[in-house]
């Protein structure tokens, strides 16, 4: 299976494809927790990274398909793969399906988790206490959902308009959100 999850900031991408990995036993790759380990390690990228994500905005297109290009080299993902976090622009888009269609590899499906703005912001503030995260502080969470709505909901179009998108009520507990995931993946 080649998934790409897609879904606002806080719907849930992230903790349902830690389940889906386990469930399909393929990779979870995640834009952001590759970025954030380059954060953590303090490497160039991560010290050109660290302030644009602490603001909610997007890193650069040409970071992030450096990194998705030496991800997708590794051999692991030759049997599938859940992308979480990428593409988050039509410029994304177009250069995840030029990846993919290279290594021989085209995605099977796209899922957009949809959750309203209200409960995307309840949970960010969830992980904020919880977690204290960067980026989940009240004035990138605005950005970062101004950005999605911007940026990253066209991309959304273009797999409609492609004929490869499900779409999933991320609204629910987190087993009932997976059993929609699954269920949309079965789906001809
Ligand atoms: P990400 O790491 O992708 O962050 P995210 O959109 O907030 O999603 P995440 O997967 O972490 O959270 P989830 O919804 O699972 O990106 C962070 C930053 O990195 C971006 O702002 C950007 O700067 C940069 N970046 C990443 N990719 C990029 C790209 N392609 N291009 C440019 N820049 C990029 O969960 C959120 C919370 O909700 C959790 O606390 C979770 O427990 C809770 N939750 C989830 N499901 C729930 C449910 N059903 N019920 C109750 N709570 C739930």
């Amino acid at each position: 299976m080649r998934l790409v999850l897609l879904g606002a900031p806080g719907s849930g991408k992230g903790t349902q494809a830690t389940r889906l990995k386990e469930h399909l036993q393929v990779p979870h790759v995640s834009t952001g927790d590759l970025l954030r380990a380059e954060v953590k390690a303090g490497s160039p990228l991560g010290l050109q990274a660290k302030e644009v994500m602490a603001r909610g905005e997007l890193v650069s297109d040409a970071i992030l398909l450096g990194m998705l290009e030496d991800r997708f080299s590794r051999d692991d993902v030759a049997n599938g793969f859940i992308l979480d976090g990428y593409p988050r622009n039509l410029a994304q888009a177009a250069a995840l399906d030029a990846l993919l269609e290279r290594i021989g590899q085209p995605m099977d499906a796209a899922v957009q988790l949809e959750v309203d703005n209200e409960l995307l912001i309840d949970r960010l503030a969830g992980r904020a206490q919880a977690e204290g995260r960067a980026d989940d502080n009240p004035e990138s969470v605005r950005k970062r959902l101004q950005v999605y709505d911007e940026q990253t909901a066209p991309v959304i179009g273009y797999y409609r308009d492609a004929g490869r998108l499900g779409v999933v009520d991320g609204v629910g507990t987190l087993d009932e959100v997976f059993a929609r995931i699954l269920a949309a993946l079965e789906r001809p």
